[in-house]
C-alpha cells in the first residue's frame, strides 16, 4: 500500500504503537530536533534541569528569543541571560534577541525535509513548509524530548489537500489557509495532519508553503506538511544549505483518510473577521470599513518576499493619515536584505513605523490599538483582547490587503491597485549566523544565571482517592489559551514566575477568578467545545494547577492544551451527556467520591452535585493507560522522576 509523506516520516520515527492502528490510538515518535522560544523556554529548561540529563540528546536543539523583547522591567533581560547560560551548558544553540521570530529563523537556517521537530510553540508546524513533521507542544513535552524521550501523540487522520491551478495576481498563500479555515473552522483540524499535494503545490515557494503550514495551527491540526521538491531544493540552495535537501513525495497510490480540493485560481483575497480566525469573508465584501491600524509581520507573514511585496505596494506613496502602520520583519536575514536593496527605505518613506524582528504586536507586546479600533493584521490569531485592547477589532489579512488598506485608510481589495508587484525569490539569501551562538565547549565551566524573576516550578501532589470542590468558573465554546492565561506586555514577563502569573488566570473573563480559586483551595472549571484552543503555553495549565484546579470538565478539548493539562496533573474530563453542561452552574459544589478507583478500573467517573440535591453526572476521559498514570502521579515531571 502506498504511503503519504506524513506516514513515511512518522513510520521512520515510530518507537511505540502502530500507525495502521485506529485513528485516535496512541503512538510515540522519536524527535530529532527541538525548538523553544523565550516565553515558554524558561519553564521548558527548568523542567529539563529537573529531569537531570547533562546534555540534550537530540540531533539539534535551538533556543530562540523573540516573544519577551519589550524589556519594560528587568524580567525579560534576566530571563534571556538564564536562557543563554542554560543553552551554553546543555548543548543547545541560542538565537539571540534581534535575530528574528523563531519559526522564520528556523525555516531559513534549520528547516530540513524528513526530520521531526518538536517545539514549545503552537506554530512550530511552519517548518512543514520544507517537509518536516513539526509539532507544537507544551514545554514539558519538549523538555522530555531534549532528554531523549519519545513524543506521544494519537494516530492522526491524514488529510490530503489537493491543490490545483495557480494563484491569481494579488491573491496569496494567506488566502489559501483562510479558505480552509472558512470551510473547516477552528476545530476542523483536531486529530488531523494536513498534507498538501497536487499540481498546485509546484507553483508555491517555500515561504508561501510556510504561511499555510503555519496557520494550519488555527485549524487545531496536529501539523501540516508539504512534499520536498524542486522548490524546496531552490530554497535550501539559496540558504546555502543544499546538503540538507532530500526529495520527499507521497507514493502514487498513497491512501488518505480524507481529501479536500482547492482550485488556487478560484480564490480571492480573504479576511478573518473579529474575533476568530475562521470568521472568514471576502475582502471585497468588507471594503469601506475604516482602518485605524495596520500591522505587518509575525511568524505567518514576515518573509523576504512578504516584505518586498509590501515595499512594492508602498513605494512612492504615503500611509493614510488616520492609519498607524507598523512593520516587523521576520528575521535579521530579511531585515538586512531589505535594508541592503533599498526596499526598507521605500517602506520608511511611506510613513511606516519599523519594529524589531520579533513577535511584537502579535502577542500584545506593544502597539495596542486605540480603544474600539479596527486593526488589520497579517498575523494568525485575532482572539478578543490579544492585541492588548479589549474592544479593538482585529481582521487577519494577507500582506497585499494590509499594505493596500494602509494607503487608502479603509479595508481595500488589493486587486483595485492595478499591476501587482513582481517579486522574485533571491538566488542567494544573505547569510550571517553570528547571532546564533553555539553551545559551550566547556559546559562544566558555565554557571546558569538565575535572576529574581525565575521561581521554582510548583509540583502537584499525587491524585487523592476523591475530589471535592466548587465550580469556580463556567465558560462557553472555543475558549482560547489567551482567555485562560493571557499574554501581553504586562503579563508575558511573568512567564518564569508561576505564583505571580497565576493572578491573571481568566482575567479577561472574570478578574476575581484567581483570588476565589485560592480562597476555595481550588475547584473545577466547566468548559464547552474545543476548550484551550490556540497556543502551546503550558502556563494555561501550570497556573490553574498552582491555583488548585483539580479537573476541567468540557465538551471537547484542543490537542496541545489537553496534553498540557495531563502533564500538570489536571484531569481533563468530557461530558458523557453533553446536556449536563446546562445543568451545572458556577458555584455548584461537586464531589467525586471514588475518582481514583474509577480511573484504576477505567470506568467513567461519577460526580455528585451537592448543590443540586446530589444530582449525578458521568464524565468520560480519553486517556491512555500512560496518561492515567501521569495523572495519578500528579503530572509528567513526577512520573518521569518516578521512572528514574
Ligand atoms: C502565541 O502565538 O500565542 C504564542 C505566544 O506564540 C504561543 C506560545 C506562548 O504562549 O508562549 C503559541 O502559539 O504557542
Ligand atoms: Fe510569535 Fe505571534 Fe508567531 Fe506566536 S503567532 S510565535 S506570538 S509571531
Amino acid at each position: 500500500m502506498g504511503m503519504s509523506v506524513t506516514n513515511k516520516i512518522l513510520s521512520a520515527h515510530l518507537v511505540e504503537g502502530d500507525l495502521e492502528g485506529k485513528a485516535g490510538n496512541e503512538i510515540a515518535i522519536k524527535i530529532d530536533r527541538t525548538l523553544t522560544q523565550d516565553a515558554t523556554g524558561t519553564m521548558a529548561y527548568l523542567q529539563f534541569e529537573a529531569i537531570g540529563t547533562p546534555k540534550v540528546k537530540t540531533d539539534l536543539s535551538v533556543s530562540f528569543n523573540d516573544h519577551n523583547t519589550l524589556q519594560t522591567g528587568f524580567e525579560n533581560a534576566d530571563d534571556h541571560r538564564f536562557l543563554q547560560t542554560v543553552a551554553a551548558k546543555y548543548g543547545i544553540f541560542y538565537s539571540r534577541v534581534g535575530n528574528g521570530i523563531c519559526h522564520q529563523v528556523n525555516l531559513e537556517r534549520f528547516g530540513i525535509p524528513g526530520k521531526t521537530l518538536l517545539g514549545s510553540d503552537s506554530h512550530t508546524p511552519t517548518a512543514g513548509g520544507v517537509g518536516m513533521i513539526a509539532i507544537g507542544a507544551g514545554g514539558l513535552d519538549v523538555a522530555v524530548a531534549m532528554g531523549g524521550g519519545a513524543f506521544y501523540m494519537t494516530v492522526p487522520k491524514v488529510v490530503l489537500v489537493m491543490l490545483s491551478g495557480k494563484l491569481k495576481d494579488w491573491v496569496s498563500a494567506k488566502d489559501v489557509i483562510l479558505e480552509l479555515l472558512r470551510r473547516l473552522t477552528v476545530k476542523g483540524g483536531v486529530g488531523k495532519i494536513f498534507e498538501y499535494g497536487g499540481e498546485g503545490v509546484k507553483g508555491l515557494t517555500v515561504p508561501e508553503r510556510a504561511v499555510i503550514t503555519n496557520m494550519g495551527a488555527e485549524l487545531g491540526a496536529t501539523t501540516s506538511i508539504f512534499p520536498s521538491d524542486e522548490k524546496t531544493m531552490e530554497f535550501l540552495k539559496a540558504e546555502g544549505r543544499i546538503n540538507d535537501y532530500v526529495p520527499l513525495a507521497a507514493d502514487e497510490d498513497a491512501i488518505y483518510d480524507e481529501v479536500i480540493n482547492i482550485d488556487l485560481s478560484s480564490l480571492e483575497p480573504f479576511a478573518a473577521k473579529p474575533h476568530m480566525p475562521d470568521q472568514v469573508a471576502a475582502v471585497s465584501e468588507l471594503q469601506d470599513i475604516k482602518v485605524d491600524q495596520v500591522a505587518i509581520g509575525s511568524c505567518t507573514n514576515s518573509s523576504y518576499s512578504d516584505l518586498m511585496t509590501v515595499a512594492g505596494i508602498l513605494k512612492g506613496k504615503k500611509v493614510h493619515p488616520d492609519v498607524s502602520l507598523v512593520i516587523s520583519p521576520g528575521s535579521r536575514q530579511v531585515f538586512e536584505m531589505i535594508a541592503e536593496n533599498g526596499a526598507l527605505a521605500d517602506i520608511i518613506a511611506s510613513g511606516a513605523r519599523i519594529l524589531e524582528s520579533a513577535c511584537g504586536p502579535c502577542i500584545g507586546m506593544g502597539q495596542a490599538p486605540r480603544s474600539g479600533a479596527i486593526s488589520l493584521r497579517t498575523f494568525n490569531r485575532n482572539f478578543e483582547g490579544r492585541s492588548g485592547t479589549k474592544d479593538a477589532k482585529i481582521y487577519l489579512v494577507s500582506v497585499q490587503t494590509a499594505a493596500a488598506s494602509a494607503l487608502t485608510g479603509h479595508i481595500t481589495d488589493p486587486r483595485s491597485l492595478g499591476k501587482a508587484p513582481e517579486i522574485k525569490m533571491p538566488e542567494k539569501f544573505y547569510i550571517d549566523d553570528s547571532m546564533i551562538l553555539s553551545p559551550a565547549t566547556d559546559p562544566e565551566g558555565i554557571e546558569v544565571y538565575r535572576g529574581p524573576n525565575i521561581k521554582p516550578i510548583p509540583i502537584r501532589q499525587k491524585l487523592s482517592e476523591s475530589l471535592t470542590g466548587k465550580v469556580l468558573i463556567k465558560v462557553g465554546d472555543n475558549i482560547t489559551t489567551d482567555h485562560i492565561m493571557p499574554a501581553g506586555s504586562k503579563i508575558l514577563p511573568l512567564r518564569s514566575n508561576i505564583p505571580a502569573i497565576s493572578k491573571y488566570v481568566f482575567e479577561s473573563i472574570d478578574p476575581t477568578f484567581s483570588e476565589r480559586a485560592l480562597k476555595e483551595k481550588g475547584g473545577f472549571v466547566i468548559g464547552g467545545e474545543n476548550y484551550g484552543q490556540g497556543s502551546s503555553r503550558e502556563h494555561a495549565a501550570l497556573a490553574p494547577m498552582y491555583l488548585g484546579i483539580k479537573a476541567v470538565i468540557a465538551k471537547s478539548f484542543a490537542r496541545i492544551h489537553f496534553a498540557n493539562l495531563i502533564n500538570f496533573g489536571i484531569l481533563p474530563l468530557i461530558f458523557e451527556n453533553p446536556s449536563d453542561y446546562d445543568r451545572i452552574r458556577q458555584g455548584d459544589k461537586l464531589q467525586a467520591p471514588d475518582i481514583l478507583k474509577e480511573l484504576n478500573d477505567r470506568k467513567p467517573v461519577v460526580f455528585i452535585n451537592e448543590t443540586k440535591d446530589n444530582e449525578k453526572y458521568k464524565f468520560k476521559y480519553n486517556l491512555t493507560d500512560r496518561q492515567v498514570k501521569i495523572i495519578k502521579e500528579g503530572g509528567l515531571l513526577n512520573a518521569t522522576k518516578a521512572r528514574g
